[in-house]
């Protein structure tokens, strides 16, 4: 199946930790965003998150998935502290296809797909749209939901390098 990781950080070493989790998939990459500078969403009193995006192919069900997703959180020694607050490392499933080409969806709590809220987020639509220009959520363009994004929210978002080593 392939899926499309958002990944953000914004405590500690915020480079190491998404590139750490680009290093994991990458024999199953099929494409990566460049990394973006995004004001924090929800709770907005902490600091600026690096955002990414990751389309990968991988030979495992939905839930076994988001379990490396989440080996790679406890890995960076995640905390959960506050809903919404900081973290080191988050790495959310927002879209899965099966091979027969169709979005898969989910209600189960544990996983829900597509992401819930993933269709009204710059900090996940613009990395996604940067990955794969093709990109669609819920049968409508990733472009058109982005250019449906409030225009301050879309140019908050800065790209400032990619997740390849030594390139910042
Ligand atoms: N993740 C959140 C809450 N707020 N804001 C930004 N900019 N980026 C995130 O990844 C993010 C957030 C919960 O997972
Ligand atoms: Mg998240
Ligand atoms: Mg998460």
């Amino acid at each position: 199946m392939r899926a499309v990781l958002s990944i953000g950080s914004n405590m500690a070493d915020r480079w190491a930790l998404l590139r750490g989790v680009h290093a994991e998939f990458r024999g199953e990459l099929v494409a990566a965003s460049p990394v973006y500078s995004t004001p924090p969403w929800g709770v907005t009193d902490q600091d600026e998150f690096l955002n990414a995006v990751l389309i990968v192919d991988v030979d495992a069900s939905p839930l076994e998935l988001l379990r490396r997703g989440q080996r790679l959180e406890n890995e960076a020694e995640r905390v959960r502290v506050r809903h919404w607050g900081p973290r080191t490392l988050d790495v959310d499933v927002v879209q899965v296809t099966g091979d027969d080409g169709a979005e898969v969806h989910s209600d189960d709590p544990v996983l829900t797909l597509p992401h819930p809220y993933a269709h009204e987020r710059a900090f996940v639509l613009v990395p996604w749209l940067a990955a794969d220009g093709e990109a669609r959520l819920h049968g409508r363009r990733v472009f058109d939901l982005v250019a449906g994004l409030e225009a301050s929210e879309v140019e908050s978002i800065r790209r400032v390098g990619t997740l390849e080593d030594g390139e910042r």
